[in-house]
């Protein structure tokens, strides 16, 4: 990698000197040029003892403000903790902080902990004094916070002090030890002491709420944002539920409403494994929506957690309701790990779909038949890798033939013995929602049973084998086959779908599907009415195949006859170019195909490229989220001017519940990139929403609408408008365009946070008619990637189908098509089907004036 791009600073050598000493240096042609000229006069010396003076006034007053005011500039620090209080034994008393045992205890502790911060230099000038919060079983756990006043300059000191906390305290202690011997045994003696500064955000808030909540058995207990569910939660608000469960048991949380502000640097909910705010416990931070069956529910690894709600002073939401009840722990330790054998079975990580609790440690001891290997294949897979750097998977891991999984990849291990062990480990901090595992035994003279197996080891269906796709990931699977009736016998000796002959694509990867397409001559041109004319005669500026066709997509403009194959400029002259408009080049007489064209341009495009990933910040700037008003993100647009944005008309139908139709009903968000975080975008709302009057919502033909904003938008590096197509414009089969969205990722699953991109190819309408049923009209256009994987996807609808056209000097994209509809999404030979823009831009231009 260049080390200049990747973010290491060019250090040059320095040698002793700055310089060479073998060097010589160049006498200077002019030498008398750089003697001094003249000795300075008086008023050069007055101006210099005047500059002198002031330097030195300035120095002056910079050290007096120095060391008398800026010292005093301090900064409230408060630490959160908490520490094992061994020789204690927890009594009851102690969870009720009005009780005289718990104020004794926190007395105490509240004394050593000061007489620990006093005897640590870095902080007994500036500790103010520690409040003991709560107190837990394990011997006894006591939870306090601590607070500082430190000058400003010193907090870094501070920090690193307090994050060696736990060998501070091992050392003052064993140093105590050693002098006291067992003559003074009153002390507490604390182990396992955590630290860290309490989240600011917990402190900031003008009220303040604590609840505490013990869990009893057979009762299920509520947690509920204030006002839930008759008012928005207020501002301005934190709220902590402190909960309890007896001894042996651990806290369900589980939440079946969950509805707050999509930026969790503004309203958010923090669980903790913990009875105080301590970040090494975090088990969540949670904000946005989930649907009731997103499976929302939490299991703590002891009896406490600590539920944390915080609200910023704008736009409140419904917020929440969570149930709270206990389960015995030894339920939970059954259900982790053990002995598995058989040919075959199943295991997943403890409470999935639900997150696993924190600090987990389970084992599987698969074992199959003596004579046969294992396989085992993880389904779903969502380790949390929070904080972890690189691919060590340090904190939370899958531990399988010693190497170690986390992340999000669902994966398959095999092993050549039959026995295996695999691990599941969580740590303190971050939870997710684990994993689903099947277990395989299979012969090892035979890998794959009643399976092909590919050259790299995976195993495929044998119906998948010589089908003309990739399944093996490999081509193994593609590679030496006899090609059947229904395939195209590629020269390279690939299979192909016999539908894909003549569309336009080279599926052979040497195109023998492509050649001999026409039923015309060599040197021949087949017009789009099917007449033969000679090559010779395409572009010649005459029509000779009577369509206009033999004079469309020519490189160089000619006035020509106007067809549906030509350009249109104002003047209602004809040119014949492909894709004249916006190309830097004036190809109409007046000028007009170069006439409004602020518009396509990406000012962030970066170079990656392929399907399904993170749209980088301002990439696809004409990109609109569609919110129902206080909620989330429905559906896509994209805009086309400073008032108009155009999206699907599917999205603003009416449904019994919800007038989708009425512009009060949405708020626009432009310039969006995170759905969790909407500082930087511009919110909208609906003037109008103009459905097209064709509309039919059981073909979803005519699948298109228009918004128009409230006020209009400045543009900006992220909000921008996408070039309208003309009705001559060409967007060639296989052409490879753009789909961009919050959509869910996979059918059937969830919508992401950063906006997603995916690159797609135009498919041929004849070929898509076939794969879809016959459900095509001239209004719809199909893109995908036949071989599945890469399509758009509920959620991503009215957004923007975009096609990048080269121009003159510089690349614009051109709004192809609007998401409309799929035979659900990704599946192998079923593509995204999109509204045909350039059928729509004269009504476009026609309703709004752009
Ligand atoms: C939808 O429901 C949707 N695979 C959009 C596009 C596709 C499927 C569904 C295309 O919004």
């Amino acid at each position: 990698m260049d080390p200049m791009h990747s973010g290491m600073r060019y250090t040059p050598k320095v040698t002793e000197h700055d310089w060479d000493p073998s060097l010589q240096f160049l006498p200077a042609s002019d030498s008398k040029k750089l003697e001094k000229k003249k000795r300075p006069g008086k008023v050069g010396a007055v101006i210099g003892l005047l500059v002198f003076f002031l330097v030195i006034s300035l120095m002056t007053g910079l050290l007096v403000w120095h060391f008398h005011f800026r010292k005093d500039v301090r900064v409230k620090k408060m630490f959160t903790g908490s520490m094992r209080i061994t020789n204690q034994v927890f009594e009851e008393a102690y969870e009720n902080p009005n009780s005289t045992e718990f104020q004794t205890l926190a007395r105490q502790v509240a004394s050593q902990l000061k007489e620990i911060y006093s005897k640590t230099p870095q902080l007994s000038k500036y500790y103010v004094g520690s409040t003991i919060q709560a107190f837990s079983e394990g011997s006894v756990i006591a939870y306090y916070t601590s607070e500082f006043n430190v000058p400003a300059g010193q907090e870094a000191a501070v920090d690193n002090t307090m994050a060696s906390m736990d060998r501070i305290v091992d050392k003052q202690q064993d140093q105590q030890r050693r002098r006291h011997s067992d003559r003074d045994n009153s002390n507490l003696v604390f182990e396992d002491v955590m630290t860290s500064e309490l989240d600011t955000r917990l402190f900031k808030s003008s009220r303040a709420y604590r609840y505490t909540q013990h869990t009893r058995a057979n009762h299920i207990g509520i947690l509920e944002s204030p006002g839930f569910p008759n008012y928005p939660y207020p501002p301005n608000t934190l709220v902590q539920w402190q909960l309890r469960a007896d001894r042996g048991y651990v806290i369900k949380l589980d939440f079946d409403t969950f509805n707050l502000e999509e930026n969790c640097k503004k309203d958010f909910v923090k669980i903790y494994d913990s009875l105080v705010a301590i970040e090494s416990r975090v088990m969540e931070e949670i904000c946005g929506y989930y649907s009731p069956s997103d499976h929302l529910t939490f299991t703590s690894s002891g009896n406490v957690m600590l539920v944390t709600f915080v609200t910023d002073e704008a736009r409140n939401y419904p917020g929440f309701r969570a149930h709270v009840s206990q389960v015995p722990r030894t339920t939970r330790a059954s259900q982790c790990g053990g002995k598995l054998s058989g040919a075959s079975g199943t295991f997943a990580s403890p409470n999935y779909p639900n997150y696993y609790p924190p600090l987990t440690s389970c084992v599987w001891s698969i074992q199959v038949p003596s004579d046969k290997y294992i396989k085992v294949t993880f389904e779903k897979f969502l380790i949390s890798d929070a904080g972890q750097r690189g691919n060590m998977c340090s904190k939370d891991y899958v531990e399988i033939n010693g190497k170690k999984l986390c992340g999000e990849v669902p994966s398959v291990e095999t092993a050549k013995a039959n026995s295996l062990a695999v691990s599941f480990f969580s740590d303190a901090s971050y939870v997710d929602r684990g994993f689903t595992a099947k277990f395989e035994a299979f012969e090892p003279k035979d890998p794959c049973p009643n399976k092909f197996m590919c050259s790299n080891g995976n195993c495929i269906s044998e119906k998948l084998k010589c089908d003309g796709w990739n399944d093996c990931g490999d081509n193994s699977d593609e590679s030496t086959c006899k090609c059947e009736k229904s395939q195209i016998s590629c020269k390279n000796g690939l299979c192909k779908p016999k539908f894909w002959l003549c569309d336009g694509v080279n599926d052979c990867g040497d195109n023998t599907d492509e050649l001999n397409c026409g039923l015309c001559a060599k040197g021949q041109f087949m017009c789009s009415n099917n007449k033969c004319v000679s090559d010779k005669k395409k572009c010649d500026g005459k029509d000779d195949c009577g369509d206009g066709s033999d004079e469309a997509n020519c490189e160089r403009s000619n006035s020509v006859k106007c067809t549906s194959y030509t350009y249109k400029c104002k003047n209602n002259n004809c040119v014949n170019k492909m894709n004249p408009e916006c190309d830097g080049v004036d190809d109409c007489s007046d000028g007009s195909d170069e006439k409004n064209c602020d518009c396509g341009q990406q000012p962030f495009k970066t170079s990656r490229i392929v399907g399904g990933q993170d749209a980088s910040y301002g990439e696809f700037p004409w990109q609109v989220s569609l919110h129902i008003k206080g909620s989330s993100h429905v559906c896509g647009a994209s805009i086309i001017s400073d008032r108009w944005i155009v999206t699907a008309a599917h999205c603003v139908q009416d449904d019994a519940k919800t007038r989708y139709s009425q512009p009060g009903t949405w708020e626009v968000y432009l310039g969006l990139h995170e759905q969790r975080d909407k500082s930087k975008a511009v919110k909208r709302g609906l003037k109008k929403v103009i459905s097209h009057p064709s509309y039919n919502a059981y073909t979803f033909d005519f699948d298109i609408a228009l918004m128009e904003l409230d006020s209009p938008v400045t543009f900006t590096d992220y909000i921008r408008p996408i070039c309208l197509p003309s009705p001559s414009y060409v967007f060639p089969t296989g052409k490879s365009v753009w789909i961009t969205g919050w959509g869910a990722t996979r059918e059937g699953g969830y919508g992401p946070n950063v906006l997603q991109k995916a690159e797609v190819r135009i498919i041929n309408s004849t070929v898509c008619n076939n794969l879809m049923g016959g459900q095509l009209t001239s209004r719809m256009l199909c893109a995908g990637v036949l071989a599945g994987g890469v399509d758009a996807c509920q959620g991503d609808s009215g957004g923007p189908l975009s096609s990048l056209s080269p121009g003159q000097s510089s690349s614009r994209m051109f709004l192809a098509g609007v998401v409309s509809w799929g035979d659900g999404c990704a599946r192998r030979n079923k593509p995204g089907i999109y509204t045909t823009v350039t059928k729509f831009e004269g009504w476009i231009r026609e309703v709004t004036g752009v």
